[in-house]
């Protein structure tokens, strides 16, 4: 059975209230495990952060103490080295024990830079080679609508991401399919590891292109969590034959001034007084 965390929660600005703080919790977590691993993917991670919070603690449906509930909602992280994003999130909804984390990276732990299906609860596919995921959302959407099943396939892909070959080829099949139950959702941090996306391979229009590949297009604001809120309760239901796909507008390096905006922290090792400083910055922002 279903079993949000934020199922308690009857009031609207209570919820995203929850929600912001979950995040701010995240982005804690993801500076403590890049400290304890001597490096992580920290702006992506950082930019990824309120989308996925919102997936796993409010919309998708999840039974985190059974995860092969055959009616759950499936997510793939396409960009693998927001691991270290995701890997908090599922401990905070009750995938495995927080504590666990504190392994992570290390040789022979469940927890690496990449995700790990075989050795992390919740993962659905390992991932980590770009390019990759949004085919495999598509032939699992095609499995639930083979099967007459009710359950929806999220997948998050990077924007630089977006340079393969591959996710354009899978771009076409999910149409061509009319993979209604598929959700593919594009964090627009503008920036990959080595520069402006603009700059090396300009995705500009975007939302024209993913039109003419024949996707219902929806653009968000990544970082807000009430626009968030507003779009993934509003998704098209399985029965639609039109596969949805969101640009999350958000900022590489999101809630550390000095990590925002560039490529220098795709990735990056802190220590603690870093970690501090940064930490100070995203405790401001958890309403009060
Ligand atoms: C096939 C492949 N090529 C190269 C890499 C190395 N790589 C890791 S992250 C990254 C940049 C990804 O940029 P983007 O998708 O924008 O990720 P984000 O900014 O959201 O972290 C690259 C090229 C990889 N993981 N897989």
């Amino acid at each position: 059975m279903a079993q949000t965390t934020t199922r308690h929660i009857t009031d609207r600005k209570e919820l995203e209230k929850y929600l912001v703080t979950k995040a701010a919790e995240t982005r804690k977590k993801i500076l403590e495990l890049a400290r304890i691993a001597m490096g992580g993917h920290l702006g992506g991670a950082l930019s990824m952060v309120d989308v996925t919070v919102a997936l796993y603690h409010h919309i998708m449906n999840l039974d985190p103490k059974n995860p092969s509930w055959p009616d759950r909602d499936r997510f793939i992280l396409s960009k693998g080295h927001g691991a270290i994003a995701l890997d908090p999130i599922l401990a905070q909804v009750g995938f495995f024990p927080e504590e666990k984390l504190e392994t992570f990276n290390k040789l022979d732990s469940p927890f690496g830079m990449h995700t790990n299906a075989h050795s992390t609860p919740g993962i659905e596919h390992s991932t980590g080679s770009l390019g990759h995921g949004l085919a495999v959302a598509v032939g699992m959407a095609l499995g639930a609508r083979l099967d007459g099943a009710t359950w929806r396939v999220f997948c998050l892909l990077g924007d630089g991401e977006m340079q393969e070959g591959s996710t354009w080829e899978a771009l076409m099949s999910a149409a061509q399919f009319k993979l209604g139950n598929l959700v593919a959702i594009i964090d627009r941090n503008k920036f990959t590891i080595d520069g402006p996306t603009e700059m090396l391979m300009a995705l500009e229009p975007l939302a024209d292109k993913l039109r003419a590949f024949r996707w219902n297009v929806i653009e968000v604001n990544g970082q807000n969590m009430t626009e968030i809120l507003n779009v993934f309760e509003e998704l098209p239901l399985p029965t639609s034959d039109v596969p949805t796909v969101v640009i999350a507008h958000t900022e590489k390096g999101h809630g550390v001034s000095f990590m925002r905006g560039q490529s220098k922290w795709h990735y990056g090792a802190i220590d603690s007084d870093l970690e501090a400083q940064a930490v100070q910055e995203i405790d401001a922002t958890i309403p009060k």
